[in-house]
């Protein structure tokens, strides 16, 4: 039997969807999904094993304008998805009208490998303005196959997937057939908590946060997790905290619960908040917590 493996990156602007449909695909929730852009920081694969099939799927974080270290960073990721792609998968939104950095959109027009545009969220679109999208985009990306979805209602999932099993190339596996990711369970627990900052806190408070799980005991009966909020600046700590310690008391209830069915074991989640002055700009630190590529 002929096996076939390959890459897979997905890519595009912030918030469209790009972890709601690596996580579709993989049927774990690797990715933290939040109506807030800019919620994906890393490159995170996620891996999707079959007989003869193994398709590595990178989620990457949406394309901006860099404006301190921390996103240059994140676009440094989305650049290293374009190098070693065999699948492109290039996502836009309904309604949306262009990817806002051309010298990625170029990139995609001008690939040799093949791009899969995925217009997404269609459960918000009505037929006519589907058909529209699909030829404005039709258009913009010649090279590209395009396929109406909706990454949150599955609709058309199955088929993109069928589609990149044929674009695949032969190939032996490239991780073992068992493994779902290349990330660590404490990436899983910061990224955990972070959701539940992006969620909570308003404005500038989720971008200036960063975690960092200092412990992590595996017993029996239950996991001991100890992890450090670091902010910015004094005034962020208090923020974060909240009157009588009440906001970071919900962080940490609803982020126990996740982990809980994460791991399927009972956890202890203690978290406490510290300053990290400028942590974002600073690239000793960014390196530390898995920024450098
Ligand atoms: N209606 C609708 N909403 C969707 C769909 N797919 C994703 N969303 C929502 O869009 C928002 C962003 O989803 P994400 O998967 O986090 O988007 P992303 O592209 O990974 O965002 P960044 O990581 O910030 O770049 C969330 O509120 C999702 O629930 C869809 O097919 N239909
Ligand atoms: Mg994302």
């Amino acid at each position: 039997m002929n096996h076939k493996a390959g890459f897979v990156n997905i890519i595009g602007n912030p918030n469209v969807g790009k972890s709601t449909l690596m996580n579709a695909f993989v049927g774990e929730k690797l990715s933290i999904i939040t109506s807030k852009a800019q919620t994906t920081r890393h490159r995170i694969l996620g891996i999707v094993n079959g007989d003869d099939f193994q398709v590595v799927l990178s989620d990457t974080p949406g394309i901006i304008k860099p404006a301190y270290e921390l996103q240059e960073s994140m676009m440094g990721f989305v650049k290293s998805a374009f190098e070693d792609a065999d699948v492109l998968i290039y996502m836009v939104e309904i309604g949306e009208q262009e990817l806002k950095d051309e010298t990625f959109f170029n990139k995609i027009t001008s690939s040799q490998i093949p791009v899969l545009l995925l217009l997404n969220k269609i459960d918000k679109s009505n037929q006519e303005q589907l058909e529209t999208q699909v030829q404005v985009w039709a258009e913009k990306v010649p090279n590209a196959e395009i396929f109406p979805i909706s990454a949150l209602e599955g609709f058309n999932v199955k088929e993109v997937f069928n589609r990149i099993i044929d674009l695949l190339p032969e190939s032996p596996a490239f991780y073992p057939k068992d493994q779902l990711t290349d990330k660590p369970e404490r990436f899983f627990i910061n990224e955990t908590i972070r959701e539940k900052i992006l969620l909570h806190y308003k404005k500038e408070i989720p971008y200036a946060v960063e975690i960092e799980t200092e412990e992590f005991f595996e017993e029996e009966e239950i996991i001991r997790i100890r992890a450090v909020i670091m902010v910015e600046r004094e005034t962020q700590k208090g923020i974060i905290i909240g009157h009588k310690g009440s906001a970071l008391k919900r962080v940490g209830v609803e982020a126990r619960k996740d982990l809980e069915a994460f791991f399927g074991k009972q956890i202890h989640l203690e978290t406490y908040v510290k300053v990290n002055k400028n942590w974002r700009s600073n690239q000793n630190q960014l390196k530390r917590f898995g920024y450098n590529n």
